[in-house]
């Protein structure tokens, strides 16, 4: 009886076990379950036991009538079931498809925020050239600015170099026709005088007495104005007031520069050698006529200094000519025989032309001291070649200062032939020179009195190697004599 009781049991939970897969709601394990056909063969369970929990004791009641209910509802349950398996169905394909979406979604956000960094990195670049272009347009301006300026400047500074050019060229001009003037002036004195000169050689005034006069018979042109710049006023003078002439010349002729001797020889002479060895044997003016050429000159013949046959070629000594002249006046000449003057480098070329000369500088300063300079050639080229100047060995006490000089043209302020290329260096010496870049002597330049002078330029009469450049010498003269 029991082992009946147990099997019944067994079957009934076979059955319930078969209606719950069947009709139970779907739980966590619904996919697991449809995977695996359900086994719904009605009518292979048509009985029902009811098995108590409690120990059977007594007889079992089977109750057939409530089959037919259970099976509607099972079917009910089925139906269910595929209803919600569907729904399941759908449900994992929306899932699927979200899936999908959230994948897209997820790739898209990781590009979307590369992106962005991406923009960051370029932001900031774009930020830095910005900047960077703005520096440099700023840097800009100012170098525009700064070149605006020196522009600006430089125009200015060319306005008035200009201005300094024309009011230069006025001056230039004024100081021309003034000489033109005063020579014109000289001209109708000398007219004047010419019935009374014609009787002066036979009773020269004493500063004539070393002239001599017949080079107007001759019927050759006199070609240096030495002698017209001091003989027209000097004769004058001397003709009315001889004895103020007399203590004037003699202040101004301190030995041993200047003397007054009196001259009988005729001439003309080739050179102050030649009135030597022809046994005039003082010092004065005389008439010279250097071979090859029909030129007259007057020239000082230093006799006494140094074995005497010098022919003075410059001399400076109180300051009382100006020295500041242009080319044509260095080339004929200009100043006092008996007093400061330039012989002239036309006249120059012609007396150095006929032998070897050699060139004697003789220097004074203010306490007295004397000091010379010796070249043992001197000469000079032709005016096409601007008289340059060939000169040779130095000796001396005075120190060399003019071998820089060597080789160099003549410049004045009218005619700029020196080796300076920023400027004329006669506008800055005030002088007429074989400047160089400028000068290591400058015996033309502006006597100043008392040696040590001021001014804007090195413009003294000066002789670097004896006191320097800014010192103005008191006394000076260049002469040259046949070796
Ligand atoms: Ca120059």
């Amino acid at each position: 009886m029991e082992t009946t009781l147990t099997l019944g049991l067994v079957l009934l939970l076979t059955l319930c076990v078969g209606v719950a897969a069947s009709g139970g709601t779907p739980g966590d394990n619904a996919q697991k379950r449809s995977s695996r056909p359900v086994d719904t063969k009605a009518g292979r369970c048509s009985y029902t036991f009811i098995v108590p929990q409690r120990k059977l004791t007594g007889a079992l009641c089977l109750n057939t009538q409530s089959v037919a209910a259970n099976r509607s509802e099972v079917a009910a349950l089925r139906t269910e079931l595929a209803r919600q398996q569907e729904e399941l169905e759908h449900l994992r394909g929306q899932l699927q498809q979200e899936g999908s979406l959230a994948m897209e979604v997820r790739a898209l956000r990781k590009e979307s925020s590369s992106m962005n960094s991406r923009i960051a990195q370029l932001y900031a670049q774009l930020l830095h050239e910005v900047i960077h272009k703005k520096d440099q347009a700023l840097e800009l301006r100012r170098v525009e600015n700064l070149l605006l300026n020196a522009t600006t400047q430089a125009l200015q500074v060319s306005s008035n170099y200009r201005e300094l050019e024309k009011k230069y060229g006025v001056l230039t001009s004024i100081m021309t026709s003034q000489n033109q003037f005063i020579a014109r002036l000289e001209k109708q004195c000398k007219c004047g005088d010419s019935s009374q000169s014609s009787l002066v050689p036979t009773e020269p005034p004493k500063s004539h007495s070393n002239v001599h006069p017949n080079y107007s018979s001759e019927g050759i042109e006199m070609t240096n104005d030495v002698q017209r710049d001091q003989s027209a006023s000097s004769s004058l003078q001397e003709k009315n007031t001889p004895d103020i002439t007399t203590t004037a010349a003699s202040t101004l002729t301190d030995p041993p520069f200047i003397s007054f001797p009196a001259t009988k020889a005729p001439g003309p002479w080739h050179d102050c050698q030649h009135v030597l060895d022809s046994g005039e044997n003082t010092s004065g003016i005389y008439l010279l006529r250097p071979q090859g050429t029909n030129r007259l000159l007057q020239a000082w013949c230093e006799q006494s200094r140094a074995q005497g046959g010098w022919t003075v070629i410059q001399k400076r000594q109180d300051g009382s000519v100006n020295f500041f002249r242009t080319w044509e006046q260095y080339k004929l000449g200009f100043g006092n025989l008996d007093g400061e003057y330039w012989l002239g480098l036309e006249h120059l070329y012609w007396i150095t032309k006929q032998a070897q000369y050699k060139l004697r500088v003789v220097l004074e300063d203010w306490q007295g001291r004397q000091v010379f300079a010796e070249y043992d050639s001197f000469s000079l080229e032709p005016e096409s070649d601007w008289y340059r100047l060939r000169l040779g060995q130095y000796s001396g006490n005075a120190g060399d200062s003019l071998s820089w000089h060597n080789n160099k043209a003549f410049t004045t302020l009218d005619r700029d032939k020196d080796s300076y290329t920023a400027g004329n260096c006669a506008h800055y010496q005030k002088g007429g020179w074989w400047y160089h870049m400028c000068a290591h002597s400058n015996l033309n330049g502006v006597w100043y009195r008392g040696g040590h002078y001021r001014s804007r330029y090195q413009d003294g009469v000066y002789w670097a190697e004896f006191h320097g450049g800014s010192y103005s010498l008191k006394r000076v003269s260049m002469m040259i004599k046949p070796t």
